[in-house]
């Protein structure tokens, strides 16, 4: 069942200096960020903020609040998509230890739909995929940072997330109803558990603004204690690979290292 595995990636995750990077929201310094996921050590969370990259430049994302805008991407090595999220601070610039919350999630289907491996290798390609966002309507204006997070359905076992300027018109709400949004998912990177490859993983709380996409491939979901295969979806034929669950109790947190050296 490992070589079945082993076969899918190396067949399908061929394309490897043209990974997504985020188009729209705008990100910080677009000149100087790469397209390569987070670390796996997590030294460059969040953000891939660090040695030539910080929460400077860009064109800052004014968002009116309640209004609807756009996840997009460039790039090509869309890793048979994966599942997305949107996710806002106030802190400006972000540490590791701000505090991050969910606006909308992808469950399955991000940054690309229906595509087994990845498209045709340009680093510079606008993607063809984008998902509409609606912004919360009953949280403070303000200045802060938007990102985006990815967990990749094939290949490596990692934690993208890019992060932009981000201004919040309008009407401002309750700070409260920003405290109450789910937290951003962490995983793949920093000894947190290690999403399964080949299936779509399932935000254990995805927050009330979801697409869902899952279906096709089968999912995962993630605890404190390790991830597992599981749920609804699957069923459409040899697309899905067995069970690769991290062991009870553990969290796999080597098993990012293992793969890395192929792809990135
Ligand atoms: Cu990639």
């Amino acid at each position: 069942m490992f070589f079945a595995k082993t076969t899918i990636s190396a067949a399908l995750v061929a394309a490897v200096n043209a990974h997504m990077k985020m188009a729209t929201p705008a990100p910080f310094d677009p000149e100087h960020l790469n397209n390569s996921p987070l670390d796996a050590s997590g030294s460059d969370f969040p953000c891939k903020f660090g040695v030539g990259y910080s929460a400077t430049g860009g064109t800052t994302n004014t968002y009116e609040l309640g209004s609807s805008q756009q996840l997009s991407f460039i790039g090509s090595a869309v890793h048979g998509g994966g599942s997305c999220q949107v996710v806002m601070t106030y802190d400006n610039p972000p540490t590791k230890d701000s505090k991050w919350k969910v606006i909308h999630s992808i469950e399955g289907g991000c940054p690309a739909k229906g595509t087994e491996g990845n498209l045709a290798e340009n680093p510079d390609a606008k993607s063809p995929f984008s998902y509409p966002f609606k912004v919360p309507s009953d949280i403070p204006s303000g200045k802060g940072v938007i990102g985006f997070t990815w967990f990749n359905r094939i290949g490596n076992r990692e934690m993208y997330m890019n992060c932009g300027p981000l201004e919040l018109t309008g009407s401002g709400g309750d700070k409260a109803n920003f405290d109450k949004l789910p937290d951003m998912v962490v995983l793949n990177i920093a000894g947190k558990p290690t999403t399964p490859e080949g299936v779509d993983y399932k935000f254990a709380n995805p927050g009330s603004s979801v697409e869902d996409n899952t279906g096709k491939y089968g999912v995962a979901t993630c605890g404190k204690d390790g991830c597992q295969n599981g749920g609804t979806g699957g069923g459409s034929g040899g697309s899905a690979p067995p069970s690769s669950s991290a062991p009870a109790g553990g969290n796999g947190g080597g098993g990012g290292a293992r793969a890395r050296a192929a792809v990135d």
